[in-house]
C-alpha cells in the first residue's frame, strides 16, 4: 500500500512539474495577463461573466440546499399530499427579471467592446500592416513602407497598429492572446482589426482555426519595441540591399546555391512581390525557424534537407532540387547572416 502511494505521489509530482515547466518561457502566451488594449477588454469581459456565473451558481446551490433540508421526506401517512401551490406571480416575476438583469450586465459591456474593437476608422494616418495567413506561416507587408517580413511582426509600443487581413489559401485565425482577441483570416474577404501593446515585449501568436496538418505549428511573434527602435528598424529594413555579397566565402557560396536551387522562386530577401514562402530579409534575427523550431544551424540544415520532418504538409517540401548536407550547410551560413538591423527580439526586452 505504501509503495503504491509513493508511486502515485511521484507521478503526481512529475506531472505537476511538467505542467509548470511547460509554461516556462511562454509567459506571453496567455489571455489572463493582458498587456494590450484588446486583451484587456476581453479579460474584463471574462471577469464580468465569471462573477455573474458564480453568483448564479451560489444562488442555485443555496436554494437547492434549503429545499433539500426543509422539504425532505418526513414521517407522514403514505397518502399525505402536501399543499399544492402554483402560479405565484411574485416568484415568476422575480425569476424572469433577475436573469434579464444578469444578461444585460454581460451584454452591454460585451456589445460595447465588440464595436470598440471593430472600429478601424482611425487607420488613415496610422501604421497599417497587411497580414496574410498561409499554410503554415504568416506574412506581414508594411503598407506604404516597402517592407515585407514573415513570422516576426515588429510594432511600436503604445500605438494603435491597424491590420488588414487575408488568407492565401484556407481560413486561418490570427491570435496573440496577451495583446488581442482572435480574428478570422479568410480567403474571400479582408478583415480588419487593430492591436496595441502596452509594454515592450515579444508576444507569442498562434493560428486559432484548424487549417491542416501543421496548424498547431503555425506560430508567430509580435515584437513591440520603443518608437525609436521601431523607426530604426524601418530604416534598416528599407536600406537592405538584396544583392549584397556576404562577408565569408562559405556564405557567398551559400548565396549562389540559394539562387541555383530554385529557393528564390518562393523566397525573397528585401521587399518583393515573391511571397510563396516566407520573406527572409531579417531571417538571421529571428529566434525561431519556420515559426516553431529553435533557430540554429543544425535545425536549419535539417529544414533545408527535409522540411517535411519538421512541419508535415508544408508547401516547400518536394518543390526544389535535392541539396546535399554540405550545400545545405553553406546555404544555412548565408541565411543566418541576414541580419539587417540591430533591432531584434532582444530589443523588446529592455
Ligand atoms: C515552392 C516554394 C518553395 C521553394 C522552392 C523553397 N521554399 Fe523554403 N519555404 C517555403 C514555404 C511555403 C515555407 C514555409 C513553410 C511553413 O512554415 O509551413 C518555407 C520555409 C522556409 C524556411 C523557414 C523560413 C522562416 O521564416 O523561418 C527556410 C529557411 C527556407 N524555406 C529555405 C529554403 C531554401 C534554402 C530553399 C532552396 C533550397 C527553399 N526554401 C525553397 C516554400 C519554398
Ligand atoms: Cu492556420
Amino acid at each position: 500500500m505504501k509503495g503504491w502511494m509513493g508511486k502515485i505521489r511521484a507521478v503526481f509530482l512529475l506531472s505537476l512539474t511538467a505542467l509548470v515547466l511547460s509554461a516556462c518561457g511562454k509567459e506571453n502566451l496567455t489571455a489572463l495577463d493582458p498587456k494590450g488594449y484588446g486583451a484587456e477588454k476581453s479579460f474584463d469581459l471574462i471577469i464580468i461573466s465569471t462573477v455573474v456565473m458564480l453568483f448564479v451558481l451560489a444562488v442555485v446551490l443555496l436554494v437547492y440546499t434549503i429545499v433539500l433540508i426543509r422539504y425532505r421526506r418526513k414521517k407522514q401517512h403514505p397518502d399525505f399530499v402536501p399543499k399544492q401551490v402554483e402560479g405565484n406571480k411574485t416568484l415568476e416575476t422575480v425569476w424572469t427579471v433577475i436573469p434579464i438583469i444578469l444578461l444585460l450586465i454581460i451584454a452591454v459591456p460585451t456589445v460595447t467592446a465588440t464595436f470598440d474593437l471593430a472600429d478601424t476608422s482611425g487607420s488613415n494616418d496610422k501604421l497599417n500592416i497587411q497580414v496574410t495567413g498561409n499554410q503554415y506561416w504568416w506574412h506581414f507587408n508594411y503598407e506604404g513602407k516597402e517592407i515585407q517580413t514573415s513570422q516576426d511582426m515588429y510594432i511600436p509600443v503604445g500605438e494603435k497598429v491597424y491590420l488588414n487581413m487575408k488568407s492565401s489559401d484556407v481560413i486561418h485565425s490570427f491570435w496573440v492572446p496577451t495583446i488581442t482577441g482572435k480574428m478570422d483570416v479568410n480567403p474571400e474577404n479582408e478583415n480588419t482589426m487593430y492591436i496595441e501593446a502596452d509594454e515592450e515585449g515579444v508576444y507569442w501568436g498562434k493560428c486559432a482555426e484548424f487549417c491542416g496538418p501543421s496548424h498547431s505549428l503555425m506560430d508567430f511573434k509580435v515584437i513591440a519595441v520603443s518608437q525609436e527602435e521601431f523607426d530604426q528598424w524601418v530604416e534598416d529594413m528599407q536600406n537592405v540591399n538584396p544583392d549584397a555579397e556576404p562577408e565569408s566565402t562559405v556564405a557567398q557560396e551559400g548565396k549562389s546555391l540559394f539562387q541555383e536551387n530554385n529557393c528564390m522562386g518562393c523566397h525573397a530577401v528585401g521587399s518583393s512581390p515573391v511571397q510563396v514562402g516566407p520573406n527572409l530579409t531579417d531571417f538571421g534575427n529571428r529566434t525561431k525557424l519556420a515559426g516553431v523550431e529553435e533557430l540554429n544551424k543544425e535545425n536549419l540544415v535539417k529544414w533545408i534537407m527535409d522540411p517535411e520532418s519538421m512541419k508535415p504538409g508544408n508547401k516547400m517540401t518536394g518543390n526544389y532540387p535535392e541539396v546535399s548536407k554540405g550545400e545545405a550547410g553553406k546555404i544555412a551560413e548565408y541565411l543566418l547572416q541576414l541580419k539587417p538591423s540591430d533591432v531584434t527580439p532582444e530589443s523588446a526586452k529592455d
